[in-house]
């Protein structure tokens, strides 16, 4: 039953794309196929930017300060979500993922609010306007008035040859002083000419710009630094009669000063400086719209976001029936959080791929490629993921599928000629910028758990998906089974039906348990000695269902392959054959199969004495793995947590078997993984609960409680609990109980952070982690509505 291989691939092609058709056609980022999609919010590692579906698209922010009161004092200038700005919350309460956004950021004495709204028109993708305002927040005090700046830039990318430009006209401010930008004209070639303009409301008090030329183009992770070049304090009026002037620290106009005309710039800034409250309408209007019906600034924005907004509102309840639930309005707010979060960071990327095979002998550029894809956490990872792609999807599919299968599609045009996807998408510079080196190159024998096949058997089960999208699936497909092929060949352990992640490191002993990255459970405990013998549970069931999906499908794309994907299909879901090789009945789990002893530690090196009778820092700082005693070959029967219950998460236990008894039993054993707060990723009694991995590296999936596992608890609960059999009431009441703990600590926390998390805390319930996290966290929105299939 593994598949036989027809081609032997060689080694150095690695960077080479998949020669089979893509999924998604090679124009369709253009305006011209997707004309609603063409601009986005698709910076979402900002917290305000907007781009286009292209390389070549120019590039708007959003920075902003508090004036420092002194001269000295450097302005803290928010630019990037950053987790050290310390913002009290953040993120979209409102966003469909296509036409309009409403974001609050609240900072330490302002509340900032992002609005924006596209409205369609022309052939370039059409018109849109952000609205960016403030108002003061609970904390200002009203006897020390602040005073901040918004910054809003465009820059362009390396411009010359191919004619596109940024033209600002700058004007004497007759009220304020000083010079000023509210016009801009542009051109790129794709999206032909545009203006933009900025309109800001009231209590401005200095308004300000900065149009350079950086060559060979602006570097999108310096903008602070540029900022700060660029700006020079200037003496305002005071409006305060003790006092004759404020100092406002302003961008200084063109740089370099006296620039000459063939000098075009290609980042402009605009600055305006406000007290109390205002709002600045960025309003950018395509050359090839033509009767535009006004301005889309003022009423006329006001009115079309309010058509959107409730529009979303319409298809929120209607898609996951909250108010019709009777969920009180705070929860509602989390569900839309949960969502909107989600689509309002779907970002556009775009570069290559650092990867090395065994047989190159440096890293080599896999790319140039596009990505359009989800994120996890938009201030610390905010790229693709390969397997947290597939979760995100378990919602939005729900919301909007059409949207869901172009990024599925996106992310299955960027294999290689083997088959092999990297897990971690880090494309370009700005993404390049949040990832330290040594974790930027990806291995071409390092899988992620290929969680697009379980969501495709999702889709599967919904009744005419298949029918409808049959064209769909013809295109997918050939690139499912290329992927499929890589994983059963590149993945399969020395037993037959057997399935090991590459990727542990067998040598070192710095871990107390090597990491095994692929699997996505990252330092959950293994085989205490990696090799080559082991096999893992947890990817026998990904692969299992992964062969179902492909049985199906190559049945109906009427592949001559068929026959054999439903013998491995067959194979791969007899129990007995998992019980075989993967069921203790000692202790009644699940297990892994590797080289193994509970008897290791970490320890602290001895010191070292000099020759001169004083100790001397020892060669090796770090603290090293003591094993106490040899491994054997066995059973991995002393840990108990999430790999233990890929089983019964995948739903390959069939619905009468004592096993499920005995696995629900130890389910819902507070003193294993049971909490009041969801599955605990661990049990308290296995060897390596809560243990640190190195010195270094604190335990991650070694206690804490993860939205996806407990997402996949309770679909499969949820269905056994529809299934007759001897354990369909405890199904029920184990979920009925799962669910209300989950969803009320998520609630909880979101209550008092202001934050989804990316994992809680199994003794206090507690968010830690990165946070905004509204990857798989968002999951909460579908155990609201219980929506499992
Ligand atoms: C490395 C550190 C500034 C880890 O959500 C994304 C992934 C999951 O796929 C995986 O299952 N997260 C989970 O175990 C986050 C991975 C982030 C890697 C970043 C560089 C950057 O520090």
């Amino acid at each position: 039953y593994q598949m036989h291989e027809q081609f032997v691939i060689l080694p150095a092609i690695i960077s080479t794309k998949s020669p089979l058709p893509t999924v998604l056609a090679p124009d369709a980022f253009t305006p011209a196929q997707s004309p609603e999609l063409y601009w986005g919010s698709y910076r979402s590692n900002l917290y305000f930017g907007m781009r286009t579906r292209s390389p070549k698209s120019p590039v708007v922010g959003l920075m902003w300060y508090e004036q420092p009161r002194h001269n000295s004092m450097m302005p803290r200038i928010r630019h990037w979500c950053d987790q050290g700005d310390n913002l009290g919350k953040y993120g979209w309460s409102e966003h469909d993922g296509r036409t309009f956004g409403i974001q609050d950021i609240e900072d330490d004495r302002i509340v900032v609010r992002t609005e924006f709204v596209k409205r369609p028109g022309g052939k370039h993708g059409g018109d849109w306007t952000a609205r960016i305002s403030a108002k003061p927040s609970a904390r200002a005090t009203p006897d020390a008035p602040s005073m901040h700046s918004f910054i809003i830039y465009l820059a362009l990318g390396d411009i010359g040859a191919d004619g596109s430009y940024v033209r600002p006209y700058s004007a004497h401010d007759k009220q304020l002083g000083g010079q000023f930008v509210d016009k801009v004209d542009g051109y790129t070639p794709e999206l032909g000419k545009f203006v933009l303009r900025f309109a800001n409301g009231k209590n401005v008090v200095a308004r300000s710009f900065l149009a350079a030329r950086v060559e060979p183009e602006p570097d999108l992770r310096k903008m602070k630094e540029l900022l700060i070049s660029g700006t020079k304090v200037f003496e305002l009026k005071s409006e305060k009669p003790e006092q004759e002037t404020v100092q406002h620290l302003g961008l200084m106009g063109y740089v370099p000063e006296n620039a000459p005309p063939t000098d075009k710039p290609n980042i402009l800034l605009v600055q305006v400086t406000f007290t109390d409250s205002t709002s600045l309408d960025v309003i950018f209007e395509s050359g090839s719209v033509e009767n535009r019906p006004g301005a889309l600034t003022g009423g006329v924005f006001d009115k079309l976001l309010a058509e959107r907004s409730k529009a979303f509102h319409d298809k929120f309840e209607k898609t996951f029936g909250l108010v019709a639930k009777g969920y009180p309005e705070f929860y509602q707010t989390m569900g839309q959080y949960a969502l909107c979060n989600m689509v309002g960071s779907i970002g556009y990327f775009y570069g290559s791929n650092h990867v090395q095979g065994p047989y190159n002998s440096q890293p080599v550029p896999y790319g140039p490629h596009a990505l359009f894809a989800t994120v996890p956490s938009r201030p610390f990872f905010p790229r693709g993921f390969l397997w947290d792609e597939g979760f995100h999807h378990l919602l939005l599919r729900k919301f909007d599928s059409e949207l869901s299968l172009e990024i599925l599609g996106s992310w299955l045009d960027l294999m290689n000629v083997e088959g092999w996807i990297p897990r971690e998408m880090i494309l370009g510079a700005e993404a390049e910028h949040k990832v330290p080196a040594e974790f930027v190159v990806q291995r071409n024998s390092v899988a992620n758990p290929p969680m697009f096949f379980y969501l495709l058997s999702r889709y599967l089960a919904e009744e005419k998906f298949a029918d409808k999208h049959a064209a769909y699936l013809e295109k997918v497909y050939p690139r499912l089974k290329a992927w499929y092929g890589w994983l059963n060949r590149t993945q399969s352990g020395r037993e037959p039906g057997t399935y090991r992640w590459r990727g542990r490191n067998a040598t070192t002993d710095l871990e107390l348990n090597p990491k095994t990255l692929p699997s996505g459970l990252d330092d959950y405990p293994r085989a205490s000695h990696p090799t080559d013998e082991e096999y893992h549970l947890d990817l026998v069931c990904w692969m299992s269902v992964s062969s179902k999906v492909m049985a199906e499908l190559s049945e109906r794309v009427k592949d001559a392959d068929h026959a054999a994907f439903e013998a491995t299909a067959k194979k791969l879901s007899d129990i007995e054959h998992l019980d075989a090789k993967h069921w203790s009945e000692k202790t009644g789990r699940y297990c892994d199969f590797g080289m193994h002893t509970r008897h290791v530690k970490l320890v602290k090196p001895a010191p070292v004495m000099g020759p001169d009778g004083r100790p001397r820092p020892p060669p090796r700082p770090d603290m090293t793995r003591e094993v106490l005693r040899a491994p054997t070959a066995r059973l991995i029967t002393d840990t108990f947590g999430y790999v233990s219950l890929f089983p019964l998460f995948l739903r390959l236990i069939p619905a009468d078997s004592p096993k499920l008894g005995r696995i629900l039993e130890q389910l819902t054993d507070a003193d294993l993984l049971w909490t009041s707060f969801g599955l605990r990723s661990l049990a308290r009694t296995s060897p390596l609960y809560s243990a640190r991995n190195t010195e270094h590296d604190p335990p991650y999936w070694r206690g804490s409680v993860w939205m996806n596992m407990n997402f996949l608890a309770l679909s499969s609960l949820k269905h056994y609990s529809t299934v007759t059999g001897p354990h369909q009431a405890t199904a029920f009441k184990v979920y009925s109980e799962l669910r209300g703990a989950v969803v009320a600590n998520v609630a909880r926390e979101f209550k008092r952070t202001g934050f989804l998390w990316e994992h809680y805390n199994d003794e206090t319930g507690h968010g830690e982690g990165t946070h905004p996290f509204t990857g798989w966290t968002s999951l909460v929105l579908l155990m609201m509505s219980e929506q499992y299939d």
